[in-house]
């Protein structure tokens, strides 16, 4: 098919970021915009949602989309998650499969990953993230990277591959570069000041989970979701100096409840405290947050609870 836009010197296109949770896609994205869009933390399915992001560069732009990682679902949340990173991989541009430095084998979650991607049409490109982990060890970096993207390409049909730290911030030029010779030609899809397709609402939801994932474990960080009840700006509410935000914190247990609240509201507070400091920085206003704990017994098995807490977004279409 002819491009309507050929020669229009422009070039825009999209590119899905997909891989297993935890190995760094969020943490590239951030980087690579300079700017907190997606929230990040050391446990996995973190990422919930698809987060669309734009790069701008001289003459092109990419729209990133972040994806929860895929792997083997237990729960309707994860089904959802995994369903939503699919979808998106047939109508990008290019899909960049992210895997770690260390990846030595082939894991379950890889195998499954593998085979959706040998179905889809879309260029792939590998990039192995997490290197200043291998290269900081004496000896055998170099030759530790070139195993893992011989482990790769051994499965897959890629396009090349690039060795990246989202961490310290290296190769992320040599990952555009990758990524450039793959965007059609066509006008930007996003005027220039837009970073992230989510309302700020949205990101402070993010925000503010991150950091109940941040300070709790075993099962209750994945067992968290965010609702934002009331969020008012200075920037639509001129009469107001702060920036208003009332959120409720769901669980699925009573006991996850005490744990999130913590000794005398402790936790809660400290969750409140972080969570206020990230969205100042993002907003530009000083923030007054008001943080509830409800329980909402087993909403990750409830699709109409993933619906309601804006998961499940096949639902709202
Ligand atoms: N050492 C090292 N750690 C990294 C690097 N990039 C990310 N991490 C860490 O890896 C963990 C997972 O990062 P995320 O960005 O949340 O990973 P993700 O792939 O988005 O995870 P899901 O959203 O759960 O699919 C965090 O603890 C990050 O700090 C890197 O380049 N080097
Ligand atoms: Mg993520």
């Amino acid at each position: 098919m002819s491009n309507p836009f050929a020669g229009i010197g422009f070039n825009a296109g999209n590119v899905v970021l997909a891989g297993r949770p935890n190995v760094g896609k969020s943490s590239l994205i951030n980087k690579l915009l300079d700017y907190k869009v997606s929230i990040v933390s050391e446990k996995p399915q973190t990422t919930r949602n698809v987060i669309r992001c734009v790069y701008n560069g001289d003459g092109f732009q990419i729209v990133f989309a972040d994806t929860p990682g895929i792997h083997l679902p237990k729960h309707k949340l994860g089904r959802a998650l995994v369903d939503a990173a699919l979808e998106s991989l047939e109508e990008a541009d290019l899909v960049c499969y992210v895997v770690e430095a260390e990846d030595r084998t082939i894991g379950p979650e890889d195998e499954e990953i593998i085979a959706v991607l040998r179905t889809v049409r879309t260029p792939l490109l590998l990039v192995v993230n997490k290197c200043d982990v291998v290269l900081e060890r004496k000896g055998g970096g170099e030759a530790a990277l070139a195993a893992v993207r011989s482990l790769y390409e051994a499965r897959l049909p890629l396009r090349g591959a690039v060795f990246v730290s989202a961490r310290m911030g290296k190769g992320l030029d040599a990952l555009v570069g990758a990524i450039r010779p793959h965007l059609p030609e066509g006008p930007p899809f996003y005027d220039d000041d837009i970073l992230v397709d989510r309302p700020e609402k949205f990101i402070a939801a993010e925000i503010i989970r991150e950091k109940a994932l941040l300070l709790t474990h075993r099962e209750v960080p994945h067992s968290v979701a965010v609702e934002i009840e009331e969020y008012k700006s200075p920037d639509e509410y001129p009469e107001r100096d702060v920036l208003f935000i009332r959120a409720t914190l769901y669980v699925e247990r009573e006991g996850q409840k005490r744990i999130v609240i913590g000794d005398a509201g402790a936790r809660l507070k400290e969750i409140g405290r972080r969570a206020r400091m990230d969205i100042e920085t993002l907003a530009g206003h000083k923030v007054y947050l008001d943080l509830w704990v409800k329980v909402r017994k087993d909403w990750r098995q409830s699709d109409a609870d993933l619906r309601m807490l804006g998961i499940e977004e096949r639902g709202r279409r």
